[in-house]
């Protein structure tokens, strides 16, 4: 399959610049290349929340849910759970799941749920215009923060280690190859896989210089260590200050997954010879 076989005739809104074309290159490419590898591509749906993010479904040839701001983990865990053999892949912003759906995240994580989230982190709403967000640096000025956001940011992967996510990873969208690597990596992982990317939003938190200067590609990271993983992630913290960003994957492990448990105690919900009162007798 080529990858301009996963491309539509929908209309491409996103600024000239804006880093979200990186992200669906590489996907676009990595699905491709997928198809057939893994499973067929009529296996895959896509998930999407609501922001500039969200567009990239209606760019995408594949099955997909244009779901709510905050709301595309608890759409893909359902879609997950009502069939396991979907490959189901979540496009969500920093606003959309460390704002509204920050719950959402937190429990897909701790339940290990296989389905893998990419996070368009351009540390701002952009949809909107511009106000901040929970990975805006300090001092962030915007519409909703003239004078300079009071908070600290939130350190996304430092979250999901803590919440249980089994896969975990960094990618920046001046780095295409890398992107590629994590993504394929992701989809493939069994269990919550959780990639964040730096996407630049050139209109309202242009970060080209700063992240073009201090990101680097990890080398010799021991990533199944959780320890080391901690470490590496903590090495920086979505601040304003100097140091070096790191790029890569940070943590990988195994564990039990919430579709795994569910499908073996649970009949399968999408079997049509169980009527709805024989599943309710489950939960008596
Ligand atoms: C339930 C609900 N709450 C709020 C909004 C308004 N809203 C739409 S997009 C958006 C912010 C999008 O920011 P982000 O998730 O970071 O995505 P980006 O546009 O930056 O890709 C907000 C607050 C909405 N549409 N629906
Ligand atoms: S507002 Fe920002 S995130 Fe949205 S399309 Fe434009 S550059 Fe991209
Ligand atoms: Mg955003």
């Amino acid at each position: 399959m080529n990858p301009m076989d996963l491309a539509t005739y929908g209309k491409n809104t996103w600024c000239p610049g804006c880093g979200n074309f990186s992200i669906l290159s590489a996907i676009r490419s990595v699905l491709a290349e997928l198809d057939g590898q893994m499973q067929s591509i009529e296996n895959v749906v896509l998930v999407s929340g609501i922001g500039c993010h969200a567009k990239i479904v209606d760019l995408m040839n594949v099955n997909s849910f244009y779901s709510i701001h905050g709301r595309v983990l608890p759409v893909a865990t359902a879609i997950k759970l009502a069939n396991p053999d979907l490959t189901v892949i979540c496009f969500s912003g920093d606003g959309d799941s460390l704002a509204e759906g920050l719950d959402h995240l937190v429990f897909a994580a701790k339940r290990n749920i296989d389905v893998t989230l990419i996070l368009h982190d351009n540390r701002v709403y952009g949809l909107t215009t511009g106000q901040f967000t929970p990975t805006s640096p300090l001092g962030f000025k915007g519409k909703s923060t003239p004078n300079g956001s009071f908070e600290h940011p939130l350190n996304p992967p430092e979250l999901m280690l803590a919440s249980g996510a089994t896969y975990i990873a960094r990618g920046y969208t001046h780095g295409i190859g890398l992107l590629q690597k994590l993504f394929r990596e992701a989809i493939l992982h069994k269990g919550f896989s959780f990639v964040d990317v730096l996407q630049v939003c050139v209109s309202y938190n242009n970060l080209y210089e700063a992240y073009n200067k201090r990101t680097y590609e990890l080398k010799d990271h021991d990533a199944s260590s959780y320890e080391e993983a901690q470490k590496v992630i903590r090495s920086w913290n979505y601040d304003g200050s100097d140091v070096p960003i790191p790029l890569g994957k940070f943590y990988e492990a195994d564990a039990r997954r919430l579709d795994q448990a569910y499908r073996g105690s649970m009949p399968n919900a999408l079997d049509r010879d169980n009527s709805i009162s024989e599943l309710l007798e489950n939960f008596i």
